[in-house]
């Protein structure tokens, strides 16, 4: 199977590439006017309310109480179904991991006035919160790599008010955090914890309960906030510290990031597991597959998705 790309408009100069291996991010970089980015948002918003297409059905996935109900609706919309094939991204994404690539998933990120922000963390493997590898790079690729590239736009304003990514530059080459450890889903807690000085949790878990030396505290001044306009995106591995702001409410705006997460094809998705089971709930993977989003896959063992459920099919416009 092969996804045809053509002429890579958007591809890193050599010299932005060494600045991305130094980094560990790219960006803000402009994907949508910040006035089509708000049209955008104002009928998609309504349009995802819908889930009867959805891949995950289960009560899990319906409620909203778990993030889950906000992974994977590039499998339903033909916005988001693009959106992750524009060569906006895909092109800064293929210049870091080759050119046969999948898209594995996606995840909303809302930050309503009064919400806290998203804990320090890095994610390797994703077994952060499942107990289960998620992603597994393979062979010698291995002791290289890991993680997964994601691309974070921001559908509406993101801000010093209203909660926006904050990352440590040059932190993704050595992991703080054990993904093998157990976390403690507690939503109880969403909301209520305040870690040096600023309110932050991780969606139920304790992220710092994987902490490899129990005494490590993130050094908030190596923090950097990335201030991003609707429609702009940043591009980051997931071993990079990466943390958020809460949303202060002096603006009645929410936050809404949108990620979308890229592996090499060779990658294994899901490699031991027919399901999801994390932030309190649990869904099938019966419906699931990798978006191929540039290249080929030469590889049998993930599940590829060509279209949504309603048959729009993934490529580039
Ligand atoms: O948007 C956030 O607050 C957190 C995002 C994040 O952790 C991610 O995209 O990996």
């Amino acid at each position: 199977m092969t996804q045809d790309i053509g002429v890579r408009q958007f591809a890193f100069t050599p010299q932005t590439l060494a600045q991305f291996h130094q980094d560990g991010f790219y960006g803000p970089f402009k994907v949508y006017e910040p006035e089509e980015m708000r049209g955008i948002w104002r009928t998609e918003r309504l349009a995802l309310m819908d889930r009867s297409n959805a891949i995950y059905q289960e009560e899990a996935a319906q409620s909203g109480n778990t993030n889950i109900s906000n992974y994977d609706r590039h499998m339903d919309s033909d916005f988001l179904a693009d959106h992750i094939c524009r060569p906006e991204v895909v092109d800064r994404v293929t210049s870091v991991l080759g050119p046969d690539v999948l898209c594995w998933r996606t995840e909303f990120f809302p930050k309503y006035p009064g919400d806290e922000g998203t804990d320090w963390h890095q994610a390797d493997t994703f077994a952060n919160a499942s107990g289960s590898p998620q992603i597994v790079w393979a062979g010698d690729e291995a002791v290289h790599f890991g993680g997964t590239l994601t691309v974070w736009t921001a559908f509406t304003e993101a801000n010093l008010d209203t909660g926006c990514l904050q990352f440590m530059p040059g932190t993704h080459q050595t992991m703080m955090y054990d993904e093998t450890k157990k976390m403690h889903y507690d939503p109880d807690r969403i909301n209520k914890a305040d870690k040096a000085g600023i309110r932050r949790g991780f969606f139920g878990y304790d992220y710092r309960e994987l902490q490899i030396d129990e005494d490590f505290e993130p050094d908030e001044s190596l923090a950097v906030p990335m201030v991003m306009r609707p429609g702009e995106a940043i591009m980051f591995w997931s071993t990079l510290m990466h943390a958020s702001l809460p949303h202060n409410g002096r603006t009645d705006e929410m936050r809404l990031g949108f990620a979308a997460r890229y592996v090499p094809t060779s990658v294994h998705v899901y490699p031991d597991t027919e399901e999801i089971v994390e932030y309190g709930g649990r869904v099938s993977l019966d419906r699931f597959g990798s978006v191929l989003v540039s290249g080929t896959n030469a590889y049998d063992y993930n599940r590829i998705a060509t279209q949504t459920t309603t048959g729009h099919p993934f490529g580039r416009r």
